[in-house]
């Protein structure tokens, strides 16, 4: 496959001023009829006479030049475009194909779902409908005709506002005209039999805007929850951004195969079932904060992304790093922020982390692909959206609200670059990101060395900072980059001191006095040095995760407990408790791998007996404070995985924590069952969160007592929060025919609710207990199974892989065979799916030496595949590079 550069990006050589469609939909298949108002661009880089037309597997029927059939000898057609030449300036291009989306297992492009027809365009699905320039610099003024039957597709739905309508014999349509310019891949078309919620919304200047949720009938009682969202979404984006919806209606629809979570179309955004639908029965808490957090992003796209669009799929971060941050703050807002803070990081730190140190690290602005599927990113997105939390830290929230608006304004229907962002940033706040910049254009997670040094005598403290980043694939050198980092210094009490920086001694944000300031770390070394410190300080680092870097500091592990019980930024207390998990475990870990015996540290379960005896704290905060590293994370942070070791040490843990907490976990449990009913407030979903934490760490830990609770919990459940928490404890806990009994009769009950199973699949697919590959194998052999459907196929053979240590990573090497296998079968259905599956393979060399070669064989094996997919390529290629 060819490798795509941005430094060849040209502007195209023709502009579409209009884009008519036409939709024939059928049982056999579909005839679109296109007509394209083609005329030369008179930007174009160095202008050249040939238009070609991206187009995927499509059955070529017509193609009509102002008015008049081509012959095949006036174009050239090839697997993946159409080519003309010596063209008129300005022309109509009218191009018919035919085209089978009930064949069409890759999901992109048109296609059927149920018993619907819909689309997913981003990033190069529009190809897969008809001839285009399938590229996001090229916008158009879109219309769309829908022509189907009536009894089975009564609701045909596309971008904008619909402007006519008709029928005749059985068939009608519906004509929509979308009043805004736009790029194909944000093009939508959905045709079914669908029922719908619907409510409307004020806008700021008072245009009312019709809202309405598509869904198939059965899950209409699942729309409310999502209707919400949006709204809250709508007044937050005006409060927060200025930012107004600007047509009549706003459409959703819930699609139950989707390789995505949802996407932002124009005026009909198209969601994953399990991104928009949710009742309390049937939906847990987690997944009410997901749909929330989802539906907010789509909204928010409709301006950080359609109305404001990217130039070339290597400026992806500019609509996707900038609404992730954007729906972080609307997440962080509407719940506690400091929870939203920990749950980001800690994904950013387990996953995003991995990603850039392994062989698909790329930049935020990545500078090339082979494949564009293959960049919707952790880094992409989680990153990027830190790059714009640390321009938001760097102007603080007044002008960075001035810069974005001021980027809205300046390039509104424009499709734009990263670097037009940051100069409006640049621009309002006089700054110089000539540096900053780097965030976009160096891979790789910096590290950050601090250590310090407080002189009593003249009451100062000063830290001296090294930064340094790895070597990435394609970059070996790394230049420094400009990095906030948020310090506060505590007294002996707990206490914030203020802070005041010796002149001349590097730049902070705010003022002298504040409690927390932001120095600027610019280069490779440099120290930083505060004043008017009349105690030797604990210092507060990285506070709210300042910057995506690792830190280093030589924290001891009483710095860590004292941090836990006093930081004043819930993050770090939450993070210095992590650090000290961390320390405990890679003390057990090394001590396996050299043959000792190590006693647990006792501050360790002390500072979880600590976190359970506060009856003070916020309670979701509270959750996240007893959780135990996860073996991603620790693999994630240690230099050679060695998966017995870390498991070992987990079990270790796991069983202290039952010997020594168990009394005091129980009766915490019964405290906060009885206080969490089952309303859908953040204080009762934390009460929740607390109490389901507690429940699994008794299991974990292989307390007898967790297994009747957790029976009597699903039995008495009010909430699938509780109902599936207690089911999890049940499948990890100590009694396997109780969990087996508590799988089928969960089974039982939910086996007519697709996203209920999905999860039923996914907690049997990292368990383990009852997650061994003979049992994964008998999932995918499941009645409710399907390989069609990517939410199966998640929650199955992607759980695995990415989340059942043991099992997976079997010594035998069978859990990598599965994993091939089905890679193998998944490429030739859907090559997105495939590629996403291949994640774990990919972190081959951090493997200690037995299961890094048979991880590699396996990839190797992959690689050898006839006809193996683009997507897949791109990712087996590099990692065995
Ligand atoms: N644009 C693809 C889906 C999303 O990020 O919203
Ligand atoms: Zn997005």
């Amino acid at each position: 496959p060819r490798t795509i550069y941005l430094k060849d990006y040209r502007k195209p050589d023709f502009l579409i001023d209009a884009t008519d469609l036409n939709f024939q939909l059928y049982e056999d298949g579909a005839r679109v009829t296109s007509q394209l108002h083609i005329r030369r661009n008179p930007d174009a880089d160095a202008f050249r006479d040939v238009l070609e037309l991206d187009g995927v597997e499509l059955q070529l029927e017509r193609l009509l030049l102002d008015g008049r059939t081509l012959n095949p000898d006036e174009y050239q057609l090839d697997d993946e475009t159409l080519r003309l030449e010596r063209l008129p300036k300005q022309f109509v291009l009218t191009v018919v194909t035919w085209i089978k989306p009930q064949e069409n297992t890759c999901l992109e492009g048109l296609y059927r779902s149920s018993s619907m027809f819909c689309t997913q365009c981003e990033a190069e699905g529009f190809r897969r409908i008809t001839y285009y320039l399938d590229r996001p610099d090229v916008m158009s003024s879109f219309t769309t005709t829908i022509e189907a039957e009536k009894s089975r597709y009564p609701v045909l739905l596309s971008n904008g506002n619909p402007v006519a309508s008709g029928e005749s014999g059985d068939r009608h349509w519906v004509k929509w005209e979308d009043p805004f310019k736009k790029p194909c891949y944000l093009f939508a078309l959905v045709a079914g039999d669908l029922e719908w919620v619907e409510d409307s919304f004020t806008t700021m200047s008072g245009r009312e805007v019709q809202l309405r949720i598509y869904v198939e009938p059965q899950d209409l009682n699942k729309c409310s929850h999502a209707m919400d969202s949006l709204k809250r979404s709508m007044t937050w984006d005006e409060e927060v951004y200025g930012r107004e919806y600007d047509l009549d209606i706003f459409n959703i629809v819930a699609v139950s195969d989707f390789n995505m979570g949802a996407m932002e179309n124009k005026g009909l955004n198209i969601f994953n079932s399990s991104c928009v639908l949710a009742n309390p029965e049937t939906s847990t808490d987690s997944a009410f904060q997901r749909i929330e957090a989802i539906v907010a992003h789509e909204y928010f796209h409709n301006w950080s992304g359609n109305r404001v669009t990217c130039r070339d799929w290597f400026q992806l971060s500019l609509k996707e790093g900038f609404t992730v941050f954007r729906d972080a703050e609307f997440s962080a807002d509407m719940h506690s922020r400091a929870v939203k803070r920990i749950e980001d990081v800690a994904l950013l730190r387990t996953m995003q982390f991995a990603e850039d140190a392994g062989p698909m690290s790329h930049p935020v602005r990545p500078d090339s692909y082979m494949e564009i599927s293959n960049f919707y990113t952790l880094t992409v997105y989680e990153k990027g959206s830190e790059v714009v939390r640390m321009l938001h830290t760097l102007l603080e929230p007044e002008k960075f609200r001035e810069g974005s608006d001021l980027y809205f304004s300046r390039f509104d229907g424009q499709a734009v670059t990263t670097d037009d962002f940051v100069a409006c940033m640049e621009e309002v706040s006089g700054q110089d990101f000539t540096q900053f910049k780097r965030w976009y254009s160096q891979s790789g997670t910096p590290v950050l060395t601090v250590t310090d040094h407080y002189d009593a005598e003249t009451s100062e403290y000063r830290l001296d900072v090294k930064q340094s980043c790895p070597p990435t694939p394609g970059q070996q050198e790394k230049q420094p980059f400009q990095i906030p980092l948020a310090v506060g210094l505590l007294d002996g009490s707990g206490k914030d001191m203020p802070l005041t920086l010796k002149a001349g001694q590097g730049d902070a944000s705010g003022a002298d006095g504040d409690l927390t300031r932001n120095i600027l770390v610019r280069e490779s070394e440099q120290s930083f040095v505060f004043t008017g410190v009349t105690e030797k300080p604990t210092p507060s680092l990285l506070r709210s995760f300042s910057a995506p870097v690792r830190l280093n500091y030589p924290y001891d592990r009483n710095q860590l407990t004292f941090l836990m019980s006093f930081d004043s930024d819930g993050f770090n207390r939450w993070d210095a408790g992590q650090k000290l998990a961390v320390s405990v475990f890679n003390e057990l870990i090394n001590a396996e791998l050299k043959g000792e015996q190590v006693d647990i540290d006792e501050r360790y379960i002390d500072a979880m007996r600590q976190v359970l005896l506060d009856d003070k704290g916020d309670h979701a905060m509270l959750a996240k404070m007893v959780q135990v590293p996860g073996v991603s994370l620790l693999a994630e942070q240690a230099e050679v995985v060695h998966v017995d070791a870390i498991l070992n040490a987990r079990q270790r843990v796991h069983e202290r924590i039952g010997a020594s907490l168990s009394e005091l976990l129980l009766s915490k449990y019964r405290q906060l069952h009885a206080q969490s009913g089952n309303a859908l407030d953040s204080v009762s979903m934390g009460l929740r969160a607390y109490k389901n934490a507690c429940l699994m760490l008794l299991a974990q830990g292989g307390a007898q007592e967790s297994v009747a609770l957790a029976k009597l919990q699903m039995q008495q459940a009010q909430t699938m929060t509780d109902e599936f928490g207690a089911l999890a404890a049940l499948v990890n806990g100590p009694d396997i025919e109780a969990a087996q009994s508590a799988l089928a009769d969960f089974l039982c009950k939910w086996k007519k609710d697709q996203l209920v199973m999905e999860q039923w699949f996914s907690v049997q697919a990292a368990s383990e207990r009852h997650g061994a590959l003979d049992s994964i194998q008998a999932l995918t052999a499941h009645e409710l199974f399907s390989e069609r459907n990517p939410n199966k196929v998640r929650s199955v053979i992607g759980t695995f892989g990415g989340q059942n240590w043991r099992h997976f990573h079997a010594a035998d090497g069978s859990g990598y065979r599965f994993l091939r296998e089905w890679i193998i079968k998944m490429d030739g259905l859907n090559p997105q799916i495939a590629s996403r599956l291949l994640t774990p393979l990919t972190r081959w060399r951090k493997l200690e030496p037995q299961r890094s070669a048979l991880m590699q064989k396996e990839l190797q094996e992959i690689m050898a595949h006839p006809g193996l997919s683009r997507d897949a390529y791109e990712v087996v290629s590099k990692s065995l590079k």
